[in-house]
């Protein structure tokens, strides 16, 4: 053989090695990585939290810990109907709380008294965990624990010796009921207790109290396949996205440093150059509150609700934790049941065809031109393959020509994060007309991404990433259609005592009724604020497509006598009748050099039987100045005056709901609401809105 023979042998040898082995690299993984447990943990999106304690029968939304375990009698409980709900729904998990604050536990702890043993249910011998456990096995869900770190009923809460009792109850918890797949160590602390018969308010250090160092090793020993979520020590595996309104930021890093304090912005956006992966959870309840209260049974979110709230926790790199309040009954109540189905099948129908299947993909580029690495990985529906581009590419574009002309309205992107989450920015185009069409922008992809934006009937689709830490990493891109869903409509009450309806989307119309019956197209329909006289008024209001004859969800609300003749006292600002205006978005706070207690004063013009209380804080992202603690009272001449209520607004700082109180019927022409303690403990008050209850 000469030379040049040999060559030429050496060459064919040498590509067929390359063709057959593959001889370019993956790429190196990129900054901080999931854990097998992360990873496990995300492909789950979407898994049920419930709520379930000794308030659901005060009707609190935190138990103070001295509430008598005999008040505990869920007659009809059923765990199978919490997991066939949750099941049905699509969801991979239930979370229980198997203690929440007020220190009861929903199974037989060895530890204590303050349990289950302890109420009339199954005569003292049933077990809560142990059924929820059982019904997730029966319907293939995985389970999730949470254990409150505070527990108000707890005497030797504060002191070291309730950092040993909180490690037994984990260690029963971990070790009786078989494979748990997320802890929820709670950051909630209000300060003030029953704690055994003191009933005072105890601070604790939350960074150093747990010892959560010792306390990770342990549930890791017991669990080696958990998932640790902790909103107040030491960085778990999880973080809370700051809110429990059921969003996450629009770019959303899954990192965060492994250090330091985490503002609250940050929690929502993640770090981008952050040392650790902490990907985000985002919590959220089916109604306002954690708890049942039957006063919110008109308040269950309703599909479009829940949708929006799908796109803005899953559809943005987070898992989707949703919350069903358990009825004293021990059930949850049907309206929620039906709205978490429907829910389930507006999630299957939106992306039941992915309209990328059989379509052609090329890229600009491909890493090492190895067709291991091409654009057909992005859209070949296996999550474990993707496209990528040589090391020092940071950007690059995929072009899908669909198998025919199609119409399309939600854009689906996932990165291969086992190597780091890369993709800094990026941009979606069509096809359609004979031109290119810039159809959405945007930031962070991470495991999933997805975007909304009005239909599109394209032969094209263009995807480019703009920026990226490294060489991206595409393992999926997907094309839906979802058809659209009818928002039902906002009421508000103006200070005049007009009702406005607000309706979701423009070109829908609005009917109502106020005699209490349900509106149809035949009722009222709106063309403007609507007049009533002074008194109480029930409204209840469905929006309507004319283009398709679909109508939405009902909104209902009962206001209370209209605000028009009362005057807030001794207050110069114009401004502090924003919160008599009905709307949510303005507020006003109190002049800051007021020292606490604050009050707010409000003559009601006449004599009214007060029977109690709203409070909506400032509805702004970033608020401050949320009462904690209140004092009520009532007068009749503004001098004298008489205490009708005093109390906390539990949870107020994280799900800054509207508060309302009530109390025994007090006639009253002046009424004061009076501030003891903000969410800062200083001296900023804030308010959306206030109201009376009146009977
Ligand atoms: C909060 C708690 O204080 C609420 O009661 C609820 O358990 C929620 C999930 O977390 O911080």
């Amino acid at each position: 053989m000469n030379y040049k023979s040999l060559l030429l042998a050496f060459l064919l040898v040498a590509s067929l090695h390359f063709y057959a082995f593959g001889q370019v690299n993956a790429p190196k993984p990129y900054g901080p990585l999931p854990s097998e447990n992360q990873m496990a943990w995300q492909q789950m999106e979407y898994y049920a939290f419930v709520h379930l304690s000794v308030n659901t029968y005060t009707d609190m939304a935190w138990g103070n810990g001295n509430e008598d375990p005999k008040i505990f009698n869920p007659t009809s409980l059923d765990c199978r109907q919490w997991a066939r709900t949750a099941k049905e729904a699509g969801m991979k998990g239930i979370i229980l709380t198997a203690k929440h604050h007020s220190g009861f536990c929903l199974w037989p702890s060895k530890y204590t008294e303050y349990s289950v043993k302890n109420c009339p249910w199954k005569n003292g011998k049933g077990d809560i965990v142990r059924e929820m456990s059982n019904a997730c096995k029966e319907y293939g869900l995985k389970l999730g624990i949470y254990l409150s770190p505070w527990d108000r009923n707890r005497a030797d809460y504060g002191k070291p010796e309730y950092i040993t009792y909180f490690r037994n109850q984990l260690r029963e918890l971990l070790t009786n009921y078989g494979d748990i797949f997320e802890i929820w160590f709670d950051g909630a602390n209000g300060g003030s207790g029953y704690y055994g018969g003191a009933n005072e308010t105890r601070k604790i250090d939350r960074t150093t109290y747990y010892d959560w160092a010792n306390t990770y090793k342990l549930v890791r020993e017991l669990q080696p396949k958990i998932v640790i979520w902790n909103d107040g020590g030491e960085r778990a595996d999880l973080r809370w996205v700051g809110t429990e309104a059921g969003y996450v930021g629009e770019t959303n890093w899954s990192l965060l440093d492994s250090t330091g304090d985490v503002p609250e912005n940050m929690l929502r956006y993640g770090l981008e150059n952050g040392n650790k992966w902490v990907p985000g959870e985002v919590n959220t309840s089916i109604r306002p509150e954690w708890f049942y209260h039957k006063k919110e049974d008109s308040k269950v979110k309703t599909v479009p609700q829940l949708m929006e709230i799908y796109y803005n926790s899953i559809g943005r790199n987070a898992t989707l934790l949703l919350n069903f309040p358990i009825m004293p009954s021990g059930l949850i109540h049907p309206k929620d049941e039906k709205a978490v189905i429907e829910f389930g099948q507006a999630v299957r129908e939106a992306f039941a065809v992915n309209l990328l299947k059989g379509a052609k993909a090329e890229s600009s580029g491909f890493r090492g031109k190895d067709k291991k690495f091409g654009a057909d990985k992005a859209i070949d529906q296996s999550n474990e393959t993707y496209w990528t581009t040589d090391d020092n590419v940071k950007a690059g574009s995929l072009t899908m020509t669909f198998t025919k002309p199609v119409s399309f309205n939600r854009f689906l992107a996932q990165e291969y994060i086992k190597l780091g989450q890369r993709v800094k920015s990026f941009t979606v185009e069509a096809f359609a007309d004979g031109a290119w069409k810039e159809l959405a922008k945007a930031t962070t992809i991470g495991y999933k991404r997805i975007l909304r934006f009005p239909t599109v009937k394209a032969t094209k689709l263009r995807f480019t990433v703009t920026d990226a830490k490294s060489c991206p990493l595409i393992s999926n891109i997907e094309v839906y259609n979802a058809p659209q869903i009818l928002a039902p409509p906002t009421l508000i009450r103006e200070r005049s005592g007009d009702v406005r309806i607000i309706p979701a989307d423009a070109e829908s119309q609005l009917y109502y009724t106020m005699n209490g019956s349900t509106p149809t197209i035949k009722s009222s329909k709106y063309n403007g604020p609507i007049k009533t006289n002074d008194g109480k008024v029930v409204m209840k209001t469905i929006a309507y497509d004319p283009k398709t004859g679909k109508t939405s969800a009902l909104t209902e609300e009962k206001f209370d006598i209209a605000r028009k003749s009362w005057k807030i006292i001794g207050i110069s600002d114009d401004k502090c009748y924003n919160i008599l205006d009905g709307n949510p978005g303005t507020q006003w706070y109190q002049d800051n050099s007021k020292k606490m207690p604050i009050d707010l004063v409000i003559d009601l013009g006449k004599i009214e039987n007060v029977s109690g209380f709203k409070y909506l804080p400032d509805q702004n992202w970033w608020a401050s100045g949320i009462v904690t603690k209140y004092a009520f009272f009532v007068s009749s001449d503004g001098v004298e005056w008489t205490k009708a209520e005093e109390g906390e607004f539990a949870n107020i700082k994280n799900n800054p709901l509207l508060q309302s109180k009530s109390f025994a019927p007090r006639k009253a022409r002046y009424i004061k609401l009076q501030a003891l303690q903000n969410t800062q403990s200083d001296n900023k008050i804030g308010y959306a809105e206030f109201d009376i209850i009146t009977q």
